[in-house]
């Protein structure tokens, strides 16, 4: 038994039976008799495919394909008709609709299995396809790519919601001579280690870790205001230095460690503004026209502040 998870909606249990039956062995089954209740249950479940009956009273199986194929979480999730109907018409309404293939009542064991299964071979390829072009190969932590998705997602959410969004920009200090001194391959592994250190810290599902590029790593922190976000660069600074990965070369304590610098935003009187701290109190910046790159810049001239300061600090 895999862990697929199959969702049908038929009007009739009689066909939802029948389904069951041939599939339980193919993945775990999740029905409803009610079109109406297709989109939400599918969000609570994320099924891996999604068979659907033509005509259901409440709503056609076209009408729900295309309600499913709007949602950007079901992009890749393929829907399969299940129709006593045939003919060219039905066919190709239900196929422009964004269901990939059909299967004919009443449903053949054999041919329904096979082909249910091979969409689901196809769909854990695409899974597993989508993974690896949102990860760094190095640190298996989130690559460029899915940090700049994740920062636009939450940087919308920010201006939206008045919620605060901080980011912390890290850099390894002194690394170049640290591969210069210990070679490639023992940098590699240094990367992974403090990225790994980075990962294990921070704890929400929605923040994220990623590999900005090089050596410089960036934690997004949704929700989170400058003072929770300076306390969790600064504990991330300890945990590094924590590694004792030894590091000749650096003036510092002959350990690797990292700079870190931070930015956040707040949002008054429904514009986003971008907030550091100074001596003094908070300080906001240029309230027009700013976007996520703004946070960025920020956060750059921090850890630049940082790296200017003597480095393996925290700087806002
Ligand atoms: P600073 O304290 O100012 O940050 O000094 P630095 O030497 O760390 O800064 P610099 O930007 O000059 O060097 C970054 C180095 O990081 C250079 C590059 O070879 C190394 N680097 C970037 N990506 C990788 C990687 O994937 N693996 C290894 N081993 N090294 C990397
Ligand atoms: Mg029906
Ligand atoms: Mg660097
Ligand atoms: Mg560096
Ligand atoms: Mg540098």
């Amino acid at each position: 038994m895999t862990d697929f998870k199959i969702l049908i909606a038929d009007d009739e249990p009689g066909t939802i039976r029948v389904l069951s039956e041939i599939l339980k062995s193919v993945g775990k089954i999740y029905f409803t008799t009610h079109g109406t209740h297709v989109l939400e249950l599918a969000k609570n479940i994320l099924p891996d495919i999604i068979l659907l009956d033509i005509e259901m009273p409440d709503m056609t199986g076209f009408e729900i394909c295309e309600q499913i194929r709007r949602d950007a979480m079901f992009t890749d999730t393929p829907i399969l008709f299940v129709t006593a109907q045939n003919g060219i018409d039905q066919e190709s309404r239900a196929l422009t609709s964004g269901a990939i293939d059909f299967i004919h009542k009443p449903p053949h064991p054999v041919l329904t299995k096979a082909r249910v299964s091979n969409y689901l071979a196809l769909k854990r390829q695409t899974d597993e396809l989508r993974m690896l072009s949102m990860q760094d190969g190095l640190t298996n932590i989130a690559n460029r790519r899915a940090f700049d998705k994740a920062l636009s997602r939450e940087w919308q959410r920010a201006c939206r919601s008045g919620h605060s969004l901080s980011l912390i920009m890290l850099d390894i200090d002194f690394f170049k001579s640290y591969n210069d001194r210990y070679g490639h391959l023992a940098g590699d592994d240094c990367l992974r280690a403090v990225a790994n250190c980075l990962a294990r810290h921070v704890k929400r599902p929605s923040d994220v870790v990623a590999r900005y590029g090089g050596e410089e790593l960036a934690v997004l922190l949704p929700g989170c205001g400058l003072e929770e976000a300076y306390d969790i660069a600064e504990s991330i600074r300890q945990e590094v230095s924590r590694l004792r990965i030894a590091h000749a070369g650096s003036t510092l304590p002959s350990t690797i460690t990292v700079s870190a610098g931070i930015a956040t935003t707040v949002t008054l009187c429904q514009n986003t503004e971008i907030c550091w701290r100074k001596p003094g109190g908070l300080q906001s910046g240029v309230p027009c026209g700013l976007t996520e790159n703004n946070l960025i810049k920020r956060a750059d001239r921090a850890l630049y502040t940082a790296k200017n300061s003597g480095r393996n600090c925290v700087r806002t």
